[in-house]
Order: C-alpha cells, then sequence, then structure tokens
C-alpha cells in the first residue's frame, strides 16, 4: 500500500429517516441480464478501503477481474493503492460513479447504503448490499447461495447479503434443517474483532501491547469495554427485548433465509480478542429423531462445509482466511428433544461477507 495506514472509512453520515423496511424502489425484477453485457465497468466497490472491501477487491481481482471502480469516503478519497501489480485509486460517490457500472457492491454503513443504493439501481446497475438497510424489504432477497440460492433465478436487481454471524450459523444449520427439520435453536457467538473494522483491530492490538508493558487501565473507544484478555456480551444496540441488534439479526434473518416465518432463536453475541473469524456454539431441536451419523453425513455432502471429527475441532485461527466453514463437537444435546449440539468457526470477513457478495455477483454478474 502507497497510502497512510489510516483509511479506516468514515463516510458522512446523512441518515435517512428509518423505517421498518427499507424498500428502494420497484426496479427489483424489471432489469434484464442482457443490460449487464453492455457496461464499461464491470464492477463497482462501495466502502473500497474497508476490511470487507478489501476482502472483495482481492477476491475478483484473483478473479481476473480489472474492470472495477472504487469509493470510499472523503478521508480515503484520491488515495492509490498498489495491489497484483496495480496502482488502484478510491472516487467520489455520485450518480456519475455508477454509470456505466454492472454490478455495484456496497459494503459501506447501512446509512450509505440507504442513500446510495437507490441512485445505482436508477442508473441500472444491479446491487449487492453487505449492509443491513434492506435485508427485511420483502421485495429484496437475503442470500446465501448454498441455501436459497434459486432466488437469483429472477435476475433481481438488489440483493441483500446476511450479516456475518447468522451467515456462518446457518451455513451449519441449514443441511441439519434439511435433513430433520429446524424447530428452534439457541446460539451463543464468539465474535472476533475485525467484525468492527479497523477500529476494533488496532484497539485489540493497542490494548495487548499496552497490558504486555504494564499500562493500565486500558483505554476503549471501539468495544464498550476492554477487549484485551475479556469477553463482552454486548455486540451492536440493546433492544427493548434486551436481545441486542446483532442477535436480533440472528432471529429475523434465519427465518427470511430459511423460509420458517415463526422459527423460534435465542442469542447472545460476545466479542473475544480474537482478530478474525467468528464461531458460534449451536444447540437446536428438530421435527425428527437425530441419528448422529446421518447428521455428520448431512454436513460432509454439504457445500461450503468442513467436517472436523474428533478430537480435531474448527478453531477460529485455523478456519481465518478460508471460504469455507468449519463444524465440528456434533453430539446428541442432553436438555433437548430431538437435539444436537454443535459448534461451527467462519471467517466473518470472507464466508460471513465479502466471499458470500462475490458468490453473489458469480451468479448475477457479467460474464
Ligand atoms: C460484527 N456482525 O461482528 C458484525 C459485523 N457485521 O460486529
Amino acid at each position: 500500500m502507497t497510502h497512510s495506514s489510516h483509511f479506516d472509512f468514515v463516510f458522512q453520515d446523512t441518515r435517512p429517516d428509518e423505517r421498518a423496511q427499507h424498500e428502494p424502489t420497484d426496479l427489483s425484477t424489471k432489469r434484464t441480464p442482457l443490460t449487464l453485457l453492455h457496461r464499461s465497468s464491470n464492477y463497482a466497490i462501495v466502502g473500497a478501503t474497508g476490511l470487507v472491501g478489501q476482502e472483495l477487491l482481492k477476491l475478483l481481482t484473483k478473479d481476473g477481474q480489472n474492470n472495477i471502480r472504487l469509493a470510499a469516503s472523503e478521508a480515503s478519497l484520491g488515495q492509490s493503492y498498489l495491489l497484483n501489480g496495480r496502482q488502484w485509486v478510491v472516487e467520489r460517490l455520485s450518480a456519475d460513479f455508477f454509470k456505466d457500472v454492472a454490478v455495484a457492491f456496497f459494503c459501506a454503513s447501512k446509512y450509505v447504503s440507504l442513500e446510495w443504493v437507490p441512485i445505482a439501481l436508477e442508473c441500472g446497475c444491479t446491487c449487492i448490499d453487505n449492509s443491513s438497510a434492506y435485508r427485511h424489504a420483502p421485495s429484496v432477497p437475503l442470500v446465501i447461495p448454498e441455501i436459497n440460492g434459486h432466488l437469483l433465478r429472477d435476475q433481481p436487481q438488489l440483493i441483500a447479503n446476511p450479516n456475518c454471524s447468522t451467515l456462518i450459523t446457518l451455513m451449519a444449520l441449514y443441511p441439519l434443517h434439511k435433513a430433520f427439520g429446524l424447530k428452534r435453536f439457541w446460539a451463543s457467538t464468539y465474535q472476533a474483532v475485525s467484525g468492527a473494522g479497523r477500529l476494533g483491530l488496532q484497539e485489540l492490538d493497542d490494548q495487548v501491547q499496552a497490558a504486555a508493558s504494564g499500562h493500565s487501565p486500558l483505554p476503549h473507544q471501539a468495544f464498550s469495554a476492554p477487549i484485551a484478555f475479556n469477553a463482552i456480551p454486548s455486540i451492536g444496540d440493546f433492544c427493548h427485548s434486551g436481545y441486542t441488534t446483532e442477535e436480533e439479526k440472528m432471529l429475523h434473518e434465519s427465518r427470511k433465509i430459511l423460509g420458517l416465518s415463526t422459527l423460534r432463536v435465542s442469542t447472545t453475541c460476545v466479542r473475544i480478542p480474537i482478530r478474525r473469524a467468528h464461531s458460534i456454539a449451536i444447540s437446536a431441536e428438530f421435527e425428527q429423531l437425530i441419528d448422529l451419523d446421518v447428521a455428520k453425513e448431512a454436513l460432509r455432502a454439504a457445500p461450503g462445509i468442513e467436517v472436523l471429527d474428533l478430537p480435531k475441532v474448527p478453531t477460529p485461527l485455523a478456519f481465518s482466511s478460508r471460504t469455507k466453514c468449519g463444524v465440528g463437537r456434533l453430539r446428541i444435546d442432553s436438555a433437548l428433544e430431538n437435539g444436537l449440539s454443535l459448534w461451527v468457526s467462519g471467517d466473518q470477513l470472507l464466508k460471513g461477507a465479502a466471499f458470500n457478495a462475490f458468490q453473489l455477483s458469480q451468479k448475477m454478474g457479467p460474464k
């Protein structure tokens, strides 16, 4: 990288009114795939200097895509950096930015998406939104290709990427749901600091260094308590229900993705002092009697999953920078009827965000 190491992106937050469901326009079914073929820039990444945006850029360039426009916050404007021997420049967002783009990825805040996705749609782009802005809009498919990829057959113009902890949880649960019929589940998450962006990573590094040199107390800004040598059961904002927004995402997004509108889910989301990859301890109850061998076979046959048998266990470190999720600790749950307990680890910047978005673009994007 040729620019300064500081490229946290903080977009100008114009914060449009919050609505229960954000319906962008009625464009989601209008465009035909043909328009994708006549655009001079194949891809655009909004939020290109963030951790997810950077992973996406790497995935696209590794795939041989070079026709990519990048946009980020004011702070990153004009910055250029080197990737795969090429200098990339960050542009300012404007309607013109989207004019010749076939697929626009949004990897910034939901406020940026609320403001700019409608503009990109008007410009005829296919939009893949990694924020929470449109996940609950009935006309917007919320897609994990391995689970409900069939929703892409209609070539929607806007697709929402699920939240990382939900996505990794469902990668493990869906094959079991298909085998036994999911009734309800409990999840405890163990989430890496990079889920909170560069600031989260920096805070962990600074605090570990400070502690190692005997300094205390540790100042904190990215998290609600010191994160080094700690665990913080608070991710997102607290809701009236007592759950956090991150925990409510697990409920509502699971219902939408699995098409189970009355599914019951109880989650506790916890930030832990690791750099990358989220893990989830799950206890799930099913309609049918569980056969452990059938459960393992169902997971082994599922795409995007690696099953580990004891004494091997999946860890976040082992599944960092990998596109597959690791599932292990599979056992009959001793507290539930027809219950299974398991553990899943997956890289939340890849399968939990950039790689899932990349997979969506592979199905939707320019050929
Ligand atoms: C986190 N789920 O880990 C968020 C990132 N989308 O904080």
